[in-house]
């Protein structure tokens, strides 16, 4: 049955076909009746949503206005964005939506979740097509439009669409991303501040230079020989030992490590006393699982590059400990650094390299600005957030640049700037601990009515059921048990400062 709001908006999408906009075309429009949307489908590691996880539902999609174009802020861009717009129950707001990795692919799952919620919504592939860098290679347009300017293009254009579509401009503008998304996110708040009101940057891959010299290093750690490679199977006996060496340090056995870097667990308590066996590591195992936890340094000047592994991230470091090094990783190399399809990634040199990165990149891609004053003065708010058992992006990545916003922006930033670390969450999701929380409402209360978030609700599931629920609290502040009831509860958890170790 169609609905009366789809019938009415019909025609209106259909004459965003003839919208015109600068260095931009409209390629599609159509009314998307409620839950018929399908994801468009590719071919090999191209596909959308290739290796990324379970494709998301449209299901209970409301009925859309999905606008496709493509934007030529450069002769050699080739940026492909849609617009979705709610024919009915539109909210008056918009929110952009970020990416993974190299993207090269529209974020539909993110794309429905906030046409769900009522919000005009917009996603780009930042320019190229397929999660790969091989797209940088002599396009340094391209790589331009990957770095920021896809993003803000997009930003200018999806609220041009929401004007034209809905005759009034969005009331309030937020960004909702993790990982790519997160450094799209601080990006936009250093560099283009007045695009957004709210940004949600989680675990931002904002360094990425300094991010991907560790991601190498983290691979070069367990192939130094064949004696140092730890393999999966011995994931578990690792985590169970460092949950064991540290869960009570937060005064609570819950299974969790509420603070991390109060655990200084030594892999050496699991070596091998006799046999190998997947409950035990060999020396050599012992001396990379060590490099793993330790951050990446200059050896000559001692300065930290890039932060290291958490304890209780174990069970997720077949992702940059592997066989292989990760290819997000060496992407950076082989065609930004080096530009050469055959560097080999056991050469990397962390000292000589991270200033080579450094050099070439000059502030492109990485988005470490500290100075967030014009965005802050736009009344900007910023929320991070970073899983402590994040097993791709080391989490004192987010509280370096949390930190460096602080003692930049002094005592305005705690008014402005929120972090919320995750204890037992892994990358942007997922994780023994509560993994699933509601940062848009949080972003939406603290713009629209000035609530900066005191705590954040967050619940674990197993099997579709919550077995906990648990506050995130904004660093340095941790989650502290009140003494009586079931630990399982948020309720009976109180965000407290932490204690002195
Ligand atoms: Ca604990």
């Amino acid at each position: 049955m169609a609905e009366a709001g789809a019938l009415i908006a019909a025609p209106s999408c259909d004459s965003l076909s003839k919208l015109v906009l600068p260095n931009a075309s409209i390629s599609a429009v159509q009314v998307v009746p409620a839950g018929e949307f399908v994801q468009p489908t590719g071919r090999g590691p191209n596909a959308p949503n290739a290796g990324r996880g379970p494709a998301p539902s449209f299901k209970d999609v409301p009925a859309f206005c999905r606008v496709q174009a493509t934007l030529t802020p450069s002769a050699d861009s080739d940026i492909k964005i849609e617009v979705w717009l709610p024919v009915s129950g539109w909210n008056g707001k918009f929110q952009a939506v970020g990416n993974g990795g190299w993207a090269g692919v529209i974020s539909y799952g993110p794309l429905g979740a906030a046409v769900r919620r009522g919000y005009a919504a917009a996603s780009t592939d930042t320019g190229h097509v397929g999660g790969s860098a091989s797209f940088a290679l002599g396009h340094p347009e391209k790589l331009t439009d990957f770095a920021y300017r896809a993003v803000h293009e997009t930003t200018v254009a999806a609220k041009a669409v929401i004007a034209n579509f809905y005759g009034s401009s969005p009331r309030y503008s937020y960004w909702n991303g993790c990982s790519t998304g997160g450094r799209q996110g601080l990006k936009e708040a250093q560099r283009f501040p007045a695009d957004f009101d709210g940004i949600i940057a989680g675990a931002p891959a904002n360094y990425q230079m300094h991010l991907h010299v560790w991601s190498v290093a983290v691979a070069q750690a367990v192939h130094k020989e064949p004696g140092s490679y730890i393999p999966p199977e011995k994931y578990p006996a690792i985590h169970k030992a460092a949950v064991e060496a540290c869960d009570a340090l937060d005064g609570l056995k819950d299974g969790l490590i509420q603070d991390p870097t109060r655990c200084h667990f030594d892999p050496k308590a699991i070596q091998c006393a006799g046999e190998d066996s997947p409950a035990c590591l060999t020396a050599p195992q012992v001396e990379a699982a060590r490099k793993l936890y330790a951050p990446v340094k200059n050896s000559r000047t001692g300065a930290e590059i890039f932060p290291g592994m958490e304890p209780g991230s174990e069970l997720g470091w077949a992702g940059l400990a592997g066989p292989n090094a990760a290819a997000v990783a060496t992407d950076t190399f082989t065609y930004l650094v080096y530009k050469d399809p055959n560097w080999d990634w056991h050469t990397m040199n962390p000292d000589t390299d991270t200033a080579r990165a450094d050099k070439i990149d000059n502030g492109l891609i990485d988005a470490i600005d500290p100075n967030l004053e014009p965005f802050f003065s736009h009344k900007g708010k910023l929320i991070m957030y970073h899983g402590w058992s994040d097993q791709l992006i080391a989490p004192g990545n987010s509280v370096n640049y949390y930190g460096s916003v602080a003692k930049k922006m002094g005592s305005k930033s705690g008014d402005e700037i929120r972090l919320f670390m995750v204890p037992g969450m892994a990358h942007c999701a997922g994780g023994e601990g509560p993994n699933t929380f509601d940062m848009v409402s949080a972003i939406e209360q603290w713009v629209e009515q000035g609530h900066a978030p005191e705590q954040i609700i967050a619940s674990h599931s197993q099997s579709g059921t919550v077995d906990r629920t648990r506050p995130l609290c904004p660093y340095p502040q941790v989650a502290r048990y009140k003494g009586s009831g079931s630990i399982d509860d948020a309720a009976n958890f109180t965000c407290a400062a932490p204690t002195a170790p």
